[in-house]
């Protein structure tokens, strides 16, 4: 969280995380599409020829107000490929939320698994408190064959009731849920700090 008073902004960071090719890139391609462009920013996306992630995408979206303050949400991906762990690292630091979106293929469930251990690790690291930091889980690519039931997933990644939500991202169901429900996470947390 950063507070310019001069502008009264309060700057919010959101980072959606998980293993590589999981749809991260496409849910911030999903609300900057759908949002109302003057509501966002552009979409910045530092990507290799291939269209995967190399250090971050990048959205900003100006929402309503808190305590007199325009929050601002600075929306980040992180790279999934195994090759980048210190840029995860690097973009995860000053997280105010995370958005853990899974790969929901049977075949994917240890790549999810690892990648859910790696993020704790990092947390821990920079000094983020994982029971603290709101997280919401996204169990996307619900259309493909062989995904693993919800029940399962939750079992790992969103035990005792944390929110999560099922989606096919490359068709918009279930992104805007996901994003609405961490936006909600985090302000509720900042209302509490302010
Ligand atoms: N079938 C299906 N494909 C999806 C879905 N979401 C994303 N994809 C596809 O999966 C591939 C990877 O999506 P990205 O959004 O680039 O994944 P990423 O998590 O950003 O990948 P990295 O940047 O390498 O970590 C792309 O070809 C997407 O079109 C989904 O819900 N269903
Ligand atoms: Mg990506």
């Amino acid at each position: 969280m950063f507070i310019n008073w001069k502008l009264r902004e309060l700057n919010l960071k959101i980072v959606y995380y998980g293993p590589a090719l999981s749809g991260k890139t496409t849910n911030l391609q999903i609300i900057h599409a759908k949002t109302n462009p003057k509501l966002r920013g552009e979409l910045v996306s530092l990507k290799t020829r291939e269209d995967r992630t190399i250090f971050f995408d990048f959205l900003q979206l100006e929402l309503g107000s808190i305590k007199g303050l325009k929050p601002k949400f600075n929306l980040y991906t992180v790279p999934g490929q195994v090759l980048y762990a210190a840029s995860r690292k690097l973009v995860l630091q000053g997280a105010d939320g995370v958005v853990f979106v899974a790969d929901s293929q049977m075949s994917r469930l240890a790549d999810n698994i690892h990648s859910f251990k790696a993020m704790h690790q990092h947390m821990k690291e920079l000094q983020l408190d994982p029971r603290e930091v709101p997280c919401v889980v996204q169990f996307n690519k619900r259309d493909l064959p062989d995904v693993a039931p919800v029940a399962l997933l939750q079992r790992y990644f969103a035990p005792n009731g944390r929110p999560s939500f099922e989606s096919v991202a490359t068709d918009g169901v279930g992104v805007f849920d996901t994003l609405k429900a961490a936006i909600n996470q985090v302000v509720a947390q900042v209302q509490q700090k302010l």
